[in-house]
């Protein structure tokens, strides 16, 4: 049997979710290798979903080149309109792993993709086998997608968060505004030397200067750090090496300790930062129910709140900005180039191919 026939049948099954062939010319490029056109021509296309569901599609794009012995990501979102509003839960996940052996070159993602919406982006690691992914996006959920591909063995490991929509609402703009806040602060502040749970602590205390300016929370911030408020909101640790492994070893070495307390503890390495050393900055608020309720349910962190706003944010779900950089002589360089600041991405998801300059952060 003909190559293209046996594809032609595989596919078959999978051609009635599928209305792709409209994203063609934008999954070819100079890049590409010619793999497309040789294995899937014409009507056999069909399998590379577009997510249909309620409102425009989005399809995620990315190009992996290697540099200076790391992998470097560039990737950016594309907006497609779609006039179907059939919500047919097909993840973004499969669209992200074609991409990245398509286009990239990478048999495999460096983990199990986690493509959260909505009230899902507060779960820390959903996306496995329990929760594949599949909860059908709604018009005005957030999006978080934290995907990264493999390429020569090398690890890349990226969130990104978004409206489904493509336009921020004020409350998802504060909150994404105070993540990035606290990224590009640690970002800044990175350089060999500096101790890692420092930049989580960082972290922290922007979230809350943050929330507080929001509302959400009232009173001194140092008093919330001293309750380890921070840790209701990012519970995960800032950061981790980046390597072979995508949590790479020798986070603890001999004479390393772990600092047992909420939110630090879970940093996978408490070191300081050496040139050449590979991490993710990966902040995050999230609103999780039952940290909420626990915070709640002790005085000395519920005095803080402001109930009647917090109760606006319950659903919410949650934002993670995770970037890859490496440790320089003097600071840090960015690896990842991807749409950040709020009217970079609205830009791009309203179809602007270059609505962002990649960032250098070298200092
Ligand atoms: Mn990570």
């Amino acid at each position: 049997m003909h190559q293209s026939q046996i594809h032609r049948d595989l596919l078959q099954p999978c051609r009635t979710v599928s209305l792709v062939l409209a994203c063609l010319p934008r999954l070819q490029c100079s890049s590409c290798p010619p793999v497309m056109p040789t294995f899937f021509p014409g009507d056999t296309l069909t399998f590379i979903v577009l997510w249909p569901r309620a409102g425009p599609v989005l399809t995620l794009t990315g190009e992996l080149q290697p540099a200076q012995g790391h992998s470097r990501h560039r990737s950016a979102f594309e907006y497609e309109d779609h006039s179907d509003p059939s919500n047919i839960p097909v993840s973004p996940h499969s669209l992200f792993q074609h991409y990245c052996y398509s286009r990239g070159g990478m048999r495999h993602t460096s983990y199990t993709c986690i493509c959260c919406s909505g009230e899902n982006a507060a779960v820390l690691h959903y996306g496995h086998a329990g929760a594949p992914n599949d909860r059908t996006i709604k018009d005005g959920d957030m999006c978080l997608f934290d995907m990264g591909g493999e390429y020569y063995c090398f690890a890349s490991d990226i969130t990104c968060s978004f409206p489904a929509n493509g336009k921020f609402t004020e409350d998802q703009k504060a909150i994404y505004e105070a993540v990035l806040k606290s990224c590009r602060t640690v970002m800044s502040t990175m350089k060999p030397g500096v101790w890692w749970p420092d930049m989580h602590r960082l972290a922290d205390r922007v979230h809350l200067e943050e929330l507080t300016r929001i509302g959400l929370l009232r009173g001194s911030v140092d008093a919330m750090l001293q309750v380890h408020l921070g840790a209701v909101f990012m519970p995960h640790g800032l950061g981790h090496f980046l390597g072979l492994d995508v949590h790479d070893v020798g986070g603890y070495p001999e004479g390393v300790e772990r600092i047992d307390e909420p939110g630090l503890r879970s940093l996978r390495t408490a070191r300081h930062l050496e040139p050449g050393m590979v991490l993710t900055v990966e902040p995050g608020i999230y609103f999780i129910d039952h940290l909420l309720d626990q915070a709640l349910a002790d005085p000395a962190q519920a005095c803080f709140f402001n109930h009647e706003i917090l109760q606006r944010f319950r659903n919410f779900g949650g934002v993670r900005i995770e970037e890859d950089v490496v440790v320089t002589n003097s600071g840090m360089e960015l690896l990842t180039c991807v749409p950040r600041t709020v009217e970079e991405i609205e830009a791009c998801m309203a179809g602007c191919d270059k609505a962002f300059m990649p960032s250098s952060g070298t200092k």
